[in-house]
């Protein structure tokens, strides 16, 4: 049997954690039906490829190639964007103040609700586009700006309709319980109400989402509440995540993992039981540096107690108008490190092999390892190190995505 695509004279950094990036020098990849087929030393390779030659070989001239990039926190969709706000805070006004004069999370949700499904997808599509654009082939998509049952499915479908239009594998949430909707203004539980009795079960049926997210904070819900909507997300057969001590210790880690959450997201709040508890449920943590500078926090996520109790590390963008106005993940990489002291590779770990757990997706992307998805980035870098250093990438030389060069539409190649 040929294989469809043999990728030699290059350095994989596989992120299998063997040694410093998993790397193998001198190395070759071959892809055969979307897979990685081979993968090791070239000089390994000779008497394989008489058996199996290939349809293209191409020359990578010693590039490095990493695993396609994995972004697993965003809010790409929303209509909008919150410019005016940003300028308000350099003014001296606080999130949390903003939030509760009705600005916010809020604004957000006027703006997406009267925009239609074509104006949503067109936005959204723009900025996934920038993502795959530097390597991002696996990305996750929340709902979390419409608060109600129309505008949640519209902003899912939106997601699920990127996910089979481009080049990259998209997985939804559900993140219903994002903020309290003003017409639900002081009616919190009757909010939780909707969410668990209507939204999620609509949103489950259609089979719009593949996990459930909640923000669990003193200016969103409470622990209580988002215990309701963990309960129904597992009556549903959803799993979990959770926006947790991004703001405050709110004890909502030791919750989600009570109930087995994929990640906790933020955590720059998380106190000593809380990531004991992490631990013990063999959670990920998601580390959000464009949030924690965007909101000019100071406490930083207790990463040694990570690292100490082993609870692994992701990077993400947390892609969104109002905290987080991210656009690329691999300045997040460069500011986990500056501002986190994450190394760089624990911060390719974290856009890699982490964040393929943080999406149950271990198992086909994340690591660079024969029988998983060939999603290949090469680029023009003498260390992986570098992924990290500098302060915006030049773009990938080549990307793969399951064994096909996405086309140039979407990635500007
Ligand atoms: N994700 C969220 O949903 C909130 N914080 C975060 O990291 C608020 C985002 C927003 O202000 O729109
Ligand atoms: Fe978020």
């Amino acid at each position: 049997m040929t294989w469809d695509t043999l990728w030699t004279n290059c350095h994989a950094a596989t992120m299998v954690p063997s040694s410093a990036f998993g790397a193998i020098d001198d190395a070759a990849i071959a892809v055969r039906d979307w897979r990685i087929a081979w993968i090791g030393p070239r000089a390994e390779l000779e008497d394989t490829l008489e058996d199996a030659g290939a349809h293209e070989v191409v020359d990578l001239e010693g590039r490095w190639v990493t695993p396609g990039l994995i972004d697993c926190h965003t809010h790409l969709v929303y209509g909008g964007d919150r410019a005016a706000e940003f300028e308000m805070r350099l003014e001296g006004a606080d999130y949390e103040a903003i939030v509760r004069a009705g600005g916010g999370i809020v604004s957000s949700v006027r703006a997406t609700r009267a925009a239609s499904f074509e104006q949503l997808c067109a936005s959204a599509e723009r900025r996934a586009r920038e993502l795959l654009a530097e390597g991002v082939t696996v990305l996750e998509i929340k709902s979390g700006y419409g608060l109600d049952e129309a505008t949640e499915a519209r902003m899912l479908t939106v997601a699920r309709h990127l996910g089979e239009t481009l080049p990259a594998t998209v997985r939804t949430t559900c993140l219903a319980a994002n903020a309290l909707p003003p017409e639900y203004a002081e009616r919190p539980d009757d909010y939780i109400d909707l969410v668990c009795e209507r939204i999620l079960p609509q949103v489950a049926e259609a089979g719009l989402a593949d996990a459930v997210d909640a923000f669990c904070e003193r200016i969103a819900f409470d622990t209580a509440q988002t215990e309701r909507v963990f309960r129904t997300a597992h009556a549903l057969g959803l799993p979990v995540k959770l926006h947790a001590e991004q703001l405050s210790d709110q004890g909502g880690t030791q919750l989600a993992a009570r109930y087995d959450a994929l990640s906790m997201d933020h955590v720059e709040y998380v106190s000593a039981e809380g990531v004991a508890a992490m631990a013990a449920a063999g959670s990920v943590a998601v580390l959000l540096p464009g949030a924690f500078y965007t909101l000019r926090e100071t406490q930083v996520p207790p990463i040694a107690a990570f690292r100490e109790h082993g609870v692994p590390m992701v990077v993400a963008t947390d892609a969104n108008p109002g905290t987080s106005p991210a656009r690329s993940l691999l300045l997040m990489l460069n500011m986990a490190c500056t501002q986190f002291r994450l190394t760089p590779e624990e911060a390719l770990a974290g856009v890699t092999r982490e964040a393929a757990r943080a999406l149950d997706l271990a198992d086909d992307y994340g690591t660079l390892e024969t029988g998983k998805r060939a999603d290949l980035v090469a680029w023009d870098i003498d260390q992986p190190a570098e992924l990290a250093y500098w302060i915006g990438m030049p773009r990938p030389a080549r990307i793969l995505r399951h064994g096909q060069p996405p086309c140039n539409q979407w990635t500007g190649q």
